[in-house]
């Protein structure tokens, strides 16, 4: 995501043909060249194809429930920083934060006839946790609902994935991705990894916690407003047969992303949804609890 692009301006030795690059947080997004006769060439950069890691928001549509691309549209939007963010309750005034703000494009409604306004603050705390707060608003003139399903697909790097467990998720149901969705309740005390696992279980509690032996530390998901968790891990196979995935990085990452998926959000125009997640790290020996 970009904030709105500060145009600065270079010259080429020849002082009558300005390049005038516009760049965003996300690097370059436009270039136009004007030569001595005043004509122009511009080049668009059009936003990155998904980028695998960080926190890709997925919205209006979760992976592919529904007919737009995989993880919806959001996560592949230039934003821009909020020009008058609404106050934003229980905001503890020693973190830093940005408040950014998506709205679709005429290409967007095509896609998705519908208006809204996402708002996204992200807030540092002193201790490095990072919160992201999402407030969707539906600002249909038409009077028509809108329903999506959401995710902050959350990468997580770790030591070994083969030494991770996963403590928050254990006797939940969930719809296993490898087995055509179908639904299973887990069995285990916790989740470990020996295989490729794409689950997204149901009904999750507010707190999740990913500990990574080797390191000795354990992640801490904190979440509101998203009831559900996905867990995925391509495994070797599947990470070969990703272009932009090396072959051994998944020995190396997590996904677990707090979300809402088995009840779709709708909201009538008017209406806002929020949805919360707050990632922090704590020193761990492999008990969680924290
Ligand atoms: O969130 C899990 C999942 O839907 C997996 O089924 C897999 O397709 C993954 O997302 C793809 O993530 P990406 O970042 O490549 O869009």
């Amino acid at each position: 995501m970009s904030s709105a692009a500060a145009t600065s301006v270079a010259t080429v030795p020849n002082e009558k043909s300005p390049v005038e690059i516009h760049k965003g947080i996300n690097g370059l997004e436009k270039v136009i060249l004007r030569d001595i006769r005043g004509s122009s060439v511009e080049s668009n950069f059009k936003p990155p194809k998904p980028i695998r890691g960080g926190i890709p928001i997925c919205f209006p549509q979760f992976s592919n429930l529904g007919s737009l691309e995989a993880h919806g549209f959001a996560r592949n939007r230039f934003w821009i920083v909020d020009p008058s963010p609404p106050p934003f309750p229980t905001h503890s005034s020693n973190k830093k934060y940005v408040d950014l703000l998506l709205k679709p494009s005429e290409e967007d409604t095509k896609i998705w006839p519908h208006s809204f306004e996402f708002r996204l603050r992200v807030t540092l705390g002193p201790a490095g946790d990072l919160m992201l707060t999402s407030r969707i608003r539906n600002t249909n003139t038409d009077g028509k609902p809108f329903t999506f399903t959401f995710a902050y697909h959350t990468y997580f790097s770790v030591s070994d994935i083969s030494e991770v467990r996963v403590e928050g998720l254990e006797t939940l149901d969930y719809l296993d991705n490898l087995q055509n969705r179908q639904r299973f309740t887990e069995q285990g005390d916790a989740i470990t990894f020996e295989s490729e696992v794409d689950k997204i279980y149901l009904s999750t509690p507010t707190k999740i916690a990913i500990l990574d032996h080797e390191k000795k530390r354990t992640f801490v998901i904190r979440k509101d407003g998203l009831p559900d968790a996905v867990v995925w891990n391509p495994w070797d196979k599947k990470a070969k047969a990703m272009a932009d995935f090396g072959d051994d990085e998944y020995k190396h990452m997590l996904c677990v992303e707090a979300a809402a998926v088995e009840k779709p959000i709708t909201l009538k125009p008017g209406e806002e949804w929020r949805g919360r997640q707050e990632l922090s790290t704590v020193p761990s020996s492999y008990c969680s609890g924290q």
